[in-house]
């Protein structure tokens, strides 16, 4: 199973180490397209070169994954972009969220094709995700 997971790089990176937990989580269950999300020397900082590369490289990866995981508490205008992507390829989307409750962007919380958990603690979150990609193993 290919994974494609999406996390906030440069709409900032709060939340990078909690990025790579879910990324190790997912690990056993199939092939990560997008492990460097997690990576915690990836900073916001870095010029615009190479963004053609990076689209050109991102979209193709959106079409071969056969799921779709995002963590969505840090908006990211990279990652909505995805979502609304891999949406309309017919991929199946979770969505996991820690934030106050009614923050997502209704825009995401109103679309009736994505799968959204809301979260309190890690713990149970990582274990939600767990049985989620058990479900397409
Ligand atoms: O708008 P954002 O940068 O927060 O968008 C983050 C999302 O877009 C992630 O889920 C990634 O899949 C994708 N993405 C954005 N930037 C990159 C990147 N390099 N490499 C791979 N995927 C990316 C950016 C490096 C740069 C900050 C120096």
């Amino acid at each position: 199973m290919k994974i494609y997971f999406c996390g906030s790089i440069r709409g900032g990176r709060n939340d990078a180490a909690r990025y790579k937990r879910m990324i190790d989580a997912l690990k056993p269950y199939g092939s990560v397209l997008t492990e460097h999300v997690g990576d915690p020397s990836l900073t916001n900082k870095g010029g615009d070169g190479g963004s053609d590369y990076i689209w050109q490289r991102d979209t193709a990866w959106l079409r071969e994954c056969d799921l779709v995981i995002a963590e969505c508490t840090q908006p990211s205008l990279g990652v909505g972009y995805e979502l609304a992507f891999a949406r309309f390829l017919d991929k199946p989307v979770h969505i996991f969220y820690g934030g106050e409750e009614g923050r997502l962007s209704a825009m995401l919380a109103g679309d009736p094709a994505f799968h959204i958990h809301e979260y309190r603690q890690e713990e149970t979150m990582l274990a939600e995700l767990v049985e989620v990609v058990q479900g397409y193993a």
